[in-house]
C-alpha cells in the first residue's frame, strides 16, 4: 500500500511539558515518518481559522485561547494508513477514555489539553497540511 500523509500538532500542553521528543517518539514508533516539521506561536487569527469548523462548539472559545497559550510543534506524517494511523496512536479526545498506551492517555492531562491533534479524513489532511506548510517544507 502506498504511503499518504496527515497532518498533526503536538499542544501547548505538551511543549510547556517539555514533551515534545516522547511525543515524537511515540508517533515513530507507531510507524509513522515526520516528513515536515516546525515549532510556532500561532496567532489567534491562525487558530480560530483553522479550527473554523468549531466556531459554533461551546469549547471554541477556549479552545482557541488554549492553542495560542504557548507554542506548538506543526507536523506532516508520512505513513501506511497514515490518518488512522495517527488516530490510532493519539487515543480518544478525552484522556480519561483513552486506551493504555496511546498518546492521551500516558501523556495528555484533560479533554481540552489533550496533547495532540490529529487530521480527521484524507480530505482534512490536505486541507490542514496546506494551511501550514509550502510543498518545499515537506521532505518526503
Ligand atoms: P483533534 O481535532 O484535536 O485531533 O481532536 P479530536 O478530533 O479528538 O477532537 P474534536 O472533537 O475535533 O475537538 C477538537 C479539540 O477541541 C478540544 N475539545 N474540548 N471542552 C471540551 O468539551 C472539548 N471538546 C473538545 C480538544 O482539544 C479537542 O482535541
Ligand atoms: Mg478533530
Amino acid at each position: 500500500m502506498a504511503a499518504t500523509r496527515t497532518f498533526s500538532i503536538i499542544k501547548p500542553d505538551a511543549t510547556r511539558r517539555n514533551l515534545t521528543g516522547a511525543v515524537t517518539k511515540m508517533l515513530e514508533e507507531a510507524g509513522l515518518r515526520v516528513v515536515a516539521s516546525k515549532r510556532i506561536q500561532m496567532t489567534r487569527e491562525q487558530a480560530e481559522g483553522f479550527y473554523g469548523v468549531h466556531r459554533e462548539r461551546p469549547f471554541f472559545n477556549d479552545l482557541v485561547s488554549f492553542m495560542i497559550s504557548g507554542p506548538v510543534v506543526v507536523q506532516v506524517l508520512e505513513g501506511e494508513n497514515a490518518v488512522q494511523k495517527n488516530r490510532d496512536v493519539m487515543g480518544a479526545t478525552n484522556p480519561a477514555n483513552a486506551e493504555p498506551g496511546t498518546i492521551r492517555k500516558e501523556l495528555a492531562e484533560s479533554i481540552e489539553a489533550n496533547s495532540v491533534h490529529g487530521s480527521d479524513s484524507e480530505e482534512n489532511a490536505k486541507i490542514e497540511i496546506d494551511f501550514f506548510f509550502k510543498p518545499e517544507e515537506i521532505v518526503g
